[in-house]
């Protein structure tokens, strides 16, 4: 059906997920990083999931989004604010 998106391709990376809500132009720009790179990543919407935005309020002690959680090799947790950083890491790590 020509409605239907077209298949991307893209490679699904385990342990990122990127928390973010569809509105917002600074969660925009880590997606389009992510389009642009060929990756695929969990998506988590805090605007639909209040358990989400808790999450990040907790980890980086402001309510902001995009953040990114990075699952370390040896199961720590890094949390990632401010789109410019996430995207920044992006491309360090995918290109
Ligand atoms: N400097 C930050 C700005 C992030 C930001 O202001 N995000 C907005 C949405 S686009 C936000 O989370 N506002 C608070 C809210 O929506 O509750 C970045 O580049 O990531």
């Amino acid at each position: 059906m020509f409605w239907k998106r077209k298949k991307t391709g893209a490679r699904k990376i385990e342990g990122l997920a990127l928390y973010q809500y569809a509105g917002c132009p600074f969660c925009l720009r880590v997606r389009h990083a992510l389009r642009r790179l060929g990756i695929e990543i969990e998506l988590r919407d805090t605007l639909a999931e209040a358990a989400y935005r808790d999450e990040v309020l907790e980890a980086t002690g402001r309510g902001t989004v995009p953040v990114l959680r990075i699952e370390e090799e040896d199961g720590g947790v890094h949390w990632m604010p401010e789109s410019a950083d996430i995207v920044a890491y992006l491309q360090q790590r995918f290109s």
